[in-house]
């Protein structure tokens, strides 16, 4: 662990909920719900407003509706997301080459190897400075949080939400820590959480006293060990851009190729348990699994499924693995499986002991593309998405507010709009087309690319002025106030 808190940790704030209200004013302030719509469907995200009412993601939307019946109810658009994601990741790596997404809205960076922090001061002000260039480039808000260690500067910034930015002092971090409930600390989900309160520890203090020969008593020994370094805020992970490990993975090749359906379904299980041990031997965890098959006629195939977030579930490994063998055909047999995993992390993100029935449930709509895609035509009544854009020949550019019974419901408005009227057409409309999103800050031709930049400069400087001289409007006092009280 450094002495000085250059760790940067960015997180944006209920980041598709937050697109989509910047892209659709009239939904700004309201309760949003961001995910599946279909009968499985699970919320993604849900705006700060519709947080109030209990909604949350991995929710199942039937759920969220109960809660939240009048918020707004929008699919994602994994696009526009991933192009506003693509914006904030390079302002993070004009402060250092070593920028480790974790996902799209979320990465940290190493802010003294870039040489743009070195201290505690210049950490500050150069998470200060980023957090206005976000704004300012991409119209949002994301939260940043500062620290000696990766751990600490996730707490951090999730302790920064919404909307803010907290420091940790070099030195505080274990008594920070201590109190903290167990689930504050990475890879301590709901299960891991359960186990460790039957065995009465509730708090990161008392993680510590349990000691670690008890902890892998407890948790195994991969688990145990990282558990007590966590609890006691050792932490030595470095900020890595490109793992050098790209994946992990096993195969078997058979003497004789297997032709029985159950027994390949038995190998590829082994497999997935023999990968997520090598995975575990290594600690880490990975996003995307893999599966290989080599046919009798020695034509390979692989096959891949990208979860949510990084696991190192041996159920979760499993059933993602016979899923995709599901979709290969074996009769003829087989001469070789393999099951690997890529996409690694440290560890995993969520819990230690993921529930493998809620990452098949967010998967199922994570799938689903933008737009539909293949030769069929798409059916009028399919074009129509909540909340994507759309075009009318006439009255311009809109959303997707509802479709059915053979009308779409459009509510026309635009980022820079004041929110919108509603109108009904016949879903077969010809003056209705699907439209691309429009940008959430427009530039200009004569302020060009940079104006942008040079305004989040100005905000930036401005800021950091007033936090050395201790002064400021009500918003920065109050983040001034998080970054002091820690
Ligand atoms: N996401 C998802 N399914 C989940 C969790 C998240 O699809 N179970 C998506 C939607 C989120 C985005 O990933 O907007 C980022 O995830 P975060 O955990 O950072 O959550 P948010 O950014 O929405 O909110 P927060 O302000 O708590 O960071
Ligand atoms: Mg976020």
């Amino acid at each position: 662990m450094r002495n000085a808190p250059t760790i940067l940790h960015l997180d944006m704030d209920a980041f598709y909920a937050q697109a989509e209200q910047a892209s659709k004013p009239s939904l700004r302030g309201k309760a949003v719900v961001v995910g599946g719509l279909g009968p499985r469907g699970v919320v993604a995200t849900a705006s700060y407003e519709a947080r109030t009412f209990g909604v949350h993601s991995a929710m199942p939307m039937a759920q969220a509706r109960r809660l939240a019946p009048n918020a707004a109810y929008l699919v994602p658009r994994f696009g526009f997301y991933r192009s506003i994601s693509d914006q904030v990741m390079a302002l993070l790596r004009a402060l250092s080459p070593l920028v480790e997404p974790l996902s799209l809205d979320e990465a940290f960076v190493d802010l003294e190897a870039g040489g743009t922090a070195w201290d505690g001061e210049s950490a500050l002000l150069a998470g200060i400075r980023l957090r206005a260039d976000i704004r300012a480039v991409t119209g949002l808000t994301g939260s940043v949080g500062l620290a000696s260690c990766k751990m600490l500067a996730k707490i951090a910034s999730e302790q920064a939400k919404p909307d803010g930015l907290v420091l940790i002092e070099p030195g505080t971090e274990r008594a920070l820590l201590g109190p903290m409930p167990v689930r504050t600390l990475p890879g301590v989900g709901p299960a891991t959480g359960d186990h460790l309160r039957r065995a009465g520890i509730t708090t990161v203090d008392e993680i510590a006293e349990a000691g670690e020969d008890e902890l892998v008593r407890m948790v195994g020994k991969a688990h145990g060990h990282a558990l007590y370094a966590m609890a006691l805020a050792r932490d030595d992970r470095p900020v890595v851009a490109e793992r050098e490990t790209k994946s992990v993975s096993v195969e078997d090749t058979y003497d004789l190729d297997i032709h029985d359906r159950v027994r390949v379904g038995l190998e590829v299980r082994r497999l997935a348990d023999r990968c997520v041990r090598r995975l575990r031997e290594s600690g880490l965890s990975g996003r995307t699994i893999v599966l290989k098959v080599r046919r009798y006629d020695f034509s390979t195939l692989t096959r891949s499924e990208t979860l949510r977030g990084p696991t190192d579930d041996p159920g979760v490994v499993r059933e993602a693995a016979a899923r995709l063998l599901d979709s290969v055909d074996t009769t003829g047999g087989v001469r070789l499986l393999g099951v690997g995993v890529s996409g690694l992390a440290d560890f995993t993100q969520e819990d230690l002991f993921a529930q493998a029935a809620e990452e098949r449930a967010d998967l199922s709509e994570e799938e689903v593309p933008d737009e539909p895609v293949g030769e069929e035509p798409v059916p009028a009544e399919h074009r129509w998405r909540p909340g994507h854009d759309v075009r009318h020949a006439e009255l311009g550019h809109g959303w997707v507010q509802g479709s059915g019974l053979g009308r779409v419901t459009v509510r026309f408005e635009t980022p820079e709009s004041e929110p919108g009227r509603v109108r009904t057409f016949r879903v077969d409309d010809p003056e209705l087309a699907v439209a691309e999103p429009l940008p959430l800050v427009r530039r200009t031709p004569e302020e060009g690319d940079s104006a942008a930049e040079e305004a989040a400069e100005k905000a930036a400087g401005k800021a950091a002025e007033r936090f050395v001289a201790g002064e400021g409007t009500p918003d920065q006092t109050e983040s001034l106030q998080r970054v002091k009280g820690v």
